[in-house]
């Protein structure tokens, strides 16, 4: 992409609304305006970053076995007034009347259609146990949206849903997707925490928060340190093993919010106790019978009887990551994206766009990088080095290449990692590293 044509606007000051990192980066790099209080629009390159962060979201739910399907945002009034949660869920609701007068909703959730399709269309257990999930848009009209994508009334929501025969089965379905959790947040360069939480509006006895460590952020976090110690991504998973042991491990470095916190009795001691402050980027329920009981999903077991399934409800907050990530990443000059969601993995600045040399240099990384399938953002505009190098920090891409006409002459150009130093190399190798 030449940054001549591509629609990424800027801003040089600090917009005054916005309180935190990401949100303030969010605005200044150009990735998304607020159209409402709450509601944004995703600009070019806010939009490459989600949806990158949505496709490792959908690699890991596939690896599970999970099957992707798309429910619809808007939801009749009955299936939830079925459910009992259309009075509970209050003002955070949005309903809706359409030109008939009936009354509609936009979903803050899906337990309640994804309820109604499974009770209308599985009958046995053989047909047992199902994973179901969307990638799409909930809305919440949350009393105090803020800090941009972080807390929104319209955000993008990984949602799934799983039903097996018994608790021991649903049991099974909770450790995969608390298994999947740790290995889908790794990828994007987090380190994931889940700790035991409270159910909340989604009701059931077994949750767990998944929590990623940032100063800003609205949960605080009680953990053994040797939680740090352990990549997820160096574990060898086989989803149709006995996923058990991997639970363990994580769940006895015990790890806990706010509200489970029981200093008195809290078994890690004062020194390997590390108290600090996460932002919630997903959570995982498991609440057995609640929605097939009362909103009547039942199979017919083995012996011929009809038995209400298990459920569990799972949700990832995608538009929420993209704030989280930078919250994790970032220094003083931008954003420092890690590679795997990157809107692009590198960028390329012309120090003398015009000079037939530099041109001809860039074109030649640019070229070499596009059919290596490489990503690459071209500042091929007639601007300052200054403002090309501030830019380029500031949307942070995981490497710069800058080309510039003392270099052109000696057959080089420089080449740097975000936030690391620069290195003189041949275009040649510049190219290999990045191919
Ligand atoms: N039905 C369950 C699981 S699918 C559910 O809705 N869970 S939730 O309420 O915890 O939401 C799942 C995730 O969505 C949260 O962990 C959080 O990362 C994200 N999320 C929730 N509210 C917001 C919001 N207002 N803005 C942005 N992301 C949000």
């Amino acid at each position: 992409m030449r940054r001549s044509k591509y629609f990424m606007p800027t801003l040089k000051e600090t917009p005054s609304e916005a309180q935190i990192p990401s949100h303030r980066l969010m605005l200044r790099a150009g990735m998304v305006r607020q159209t409402a209080a709450g509601i944004y629009s995703w600009l070019p390159m806010g939009y490459r970053v989600l949806r990158k962060i949505e496709q490792i979201v959908r690699e890991e739910m596939d690896a599970t076995g999970a099957q992707e399907i798309l429910m619809p945002t808007i939801q009749p009034a009955e299936l939830w007034q079925e459910s009992g949660r259309y009075d509970d869920y209050g003002k955070e609701m949005l309903r809706i009347n359409d030109r008939h007068d009936r009354a509609l909703l936009y979903g803050p959730t899906h337990e309640e259609i994804v309820t109604d399709i499974f009770r209308n269309s599985v009958r046995s257990y053989r047909d047992l146990p199902q994973n179901l999930y969307q990638i799409h848009w909930k809305f919440r009209d949350e009393v105090r949206p803020r800090f941009g994508v972080m807390r929104g009334r319209e955000f993008f929501m990984k949602d799934n849903y799983s039903f097996d025969i018994d608790a021991e089965s649903a049991r099974r379905s909770y450790n995969k997707m608390f298994v999947s959790y740790l290995r889908t947040f790794a990828r994007m360069g987090l380190t994931p925490i889940p700790m035991q939480a409270d159910s909340g509006a989604i009701g059931g006895d077994m949750s767990h928060e998944f929590i990623v460590l940032a100063d800003t952020g609205e949960s605080a976090v009680y953990c053994d340190r040797d939680w740090f110690k352990t990549d997820p991504l160096s574990l060898e998973i086989d989803f149709d093993a006995d996923l058990q042991p991997i639970v363990d491990r994580w769940t006895e470095l015990y790890a806990a919010t706010d509200e489970k916190h029981d200093a008195e009795n809290c078994p890690i001691d004062e020194k390997q106790l590390y108290t600090g402050r996460g932002i919630e980027v997903g959570h995982i329920f498991y609440f057995g019978t609640k929605y097939s009981d009362s909103m009547g999903a039942t199979v017919s077991d083995s012996e011929g009887k009809e038995t209400k399934v298990e459920m569990g409800s799972y949700g990832i907050g995608v538009s929420r990551l993209v704030g989280a990530i930078i919250e994790a990443n970032h220094d003083d000059d931008g954003i420092i994206w890690p590679e795997s969601v990157a809107p692009f993995k590198a960028g390329i600045i012309n120090l003398r766009a015009g000079d037939e040399g530099c041109d001809g240099v860039c074109q030649q990384l640019y070229d070499g990088l596009t059919e290596a399938g490489v990503d690459a953002l071209y500042d091929d505009r007639d601007e300052r080095a200054g403002v090309k190098f501030a830019e380029m920090d500031l949307i942070g891409l995981p490497w710069q290449i800058a080309v510039g006409p003392r270099g052109v002459k000696a057959g080089t150009v420089e080449i740097k990692q975000r936030g690391g130093e620069r290195e003189e190399v041949s275009v040649e190798s510049a190219l290999a590293r990045l191919t």
